[in-house]
């Protein structure tokens, strides 16, 4: 991106930085987002039809074969060197006790088993399972045998521990995500179409509030022209080059 050293040249007295993440991150991890054709099994259905508890409702046993089948996808997917640098990022800002926010609407884990310390997940996480009727959160996954398995403790069907359409977001992740927006300097949009609500507000809210607005996408959103620098990019490629371009290839923060 040719303003690349103008970017670079203001991120450095950024004082609150807030990343907000979306499918398009794990594309480079072999993960394919939802506007991607769905591939194998799943070509015939639309995510959009799936992540419903009208789906569950109607088909459980459906809704928790394709959300096993994603498990075992992510499960055997390693993170990308976009997460990785998002690291490097956050590891930057924390040793100068600047603030940084990761905010991801992805349900795969992989910024964690990056190493990303603090990751709000505004739509919960597949790995996790947890009882459709009482709530209850399990860290395991039982196999199902033709049905969702039975919680442990009501024998109600479980289901993943994500957020649906049509279902609130989990109140404290929202609330630390709206306050990372309107608290922040500096708003990345990664990988993200920003077409999902509430999160897709979360960029305006930067923006009302004076940030910095940096969307890294290789297709244009209808972000990108409110976008201060828009970086037409994978993120797999482009976060590594920021990183360099401020740290310079001794690995140290360039004066
Ligand atoms: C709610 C978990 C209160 C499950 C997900 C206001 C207006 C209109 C509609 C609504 C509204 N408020 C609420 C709604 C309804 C709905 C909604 O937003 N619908 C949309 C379709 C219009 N929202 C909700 O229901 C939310 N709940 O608001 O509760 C309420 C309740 C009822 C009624 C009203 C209000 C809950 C939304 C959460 C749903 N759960 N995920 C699961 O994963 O199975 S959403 C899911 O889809 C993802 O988490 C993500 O958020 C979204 C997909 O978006 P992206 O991540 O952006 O992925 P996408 O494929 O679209 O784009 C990928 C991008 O990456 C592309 O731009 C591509 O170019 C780019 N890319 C590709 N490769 C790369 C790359 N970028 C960088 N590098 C690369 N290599």
């Amino acid at each position: 991106m040719e303003q690349l050293s103008q970017l670079v040249s203001e991120l450095r007295s950024a004082q609150c930085v807030t990343v907000l993440t979306g499918s398009g991150i794990s594309a480079e991890s072999g993960i394919p987002t939802f506007r991607d054709v769905q591939t194998g099994l799943w070509a015939r259905f639309r995510p959009e039809d799936l992540a419903t508890p009208h789906a569950f409702h109607q088909n459980p046993s459906l809704v928790w074969d394709w959300y096993s089948w994603r498990r075992d996808m992510v499960l055997q997917a390693s993170p990308n060197a976009g997460h990785i640098a998002l690291v490097e990022l956050e590891d930057w800002l924390v040793k100068r006790s600047d603030s940084f926010y990761l905010i991801t609407q992805n349900v795969d884990g992989l910024h964690q088993r990056a190493g990303s310390r603090q990751v709000v997940e505004l739509h919960g996480s597949l790995l996790r399972s947890k009882c459709s009727s009482e709530g209850t959160v399990f860290d395991d996954w039982p196999k199902g045998h033709g049905s969702p398995p039975a919680c442990p403790q009501c024998g109600a069907f479980l289901r993943p521990d994500v957020v649906w359409f049509g279902e609130t977001l989990p109140e404290q992740a929202l609330q630390t995500a709206w306050k990372a927006a309107q608290n922040c300097d500096w708003f990345f949009s990664v990988g993200t179409s920003s077409l999902v609500e509430p999160a897709a507000s979360l960029s305006s809210i930067a923006l009302q509030n004076g940030a910095t607005l940096v969307e890294i996408n290789p297709a244009e959103t209808h972000l990108s022209s409110r976008a201060h620098f828009s970086w037409r990019s994978p993120a797999g490629q482009a976060l590594p080059v920021l990183l360099l371009a401020l740290f310079g290839d001794q690995g140290k923060l360039v004066p």
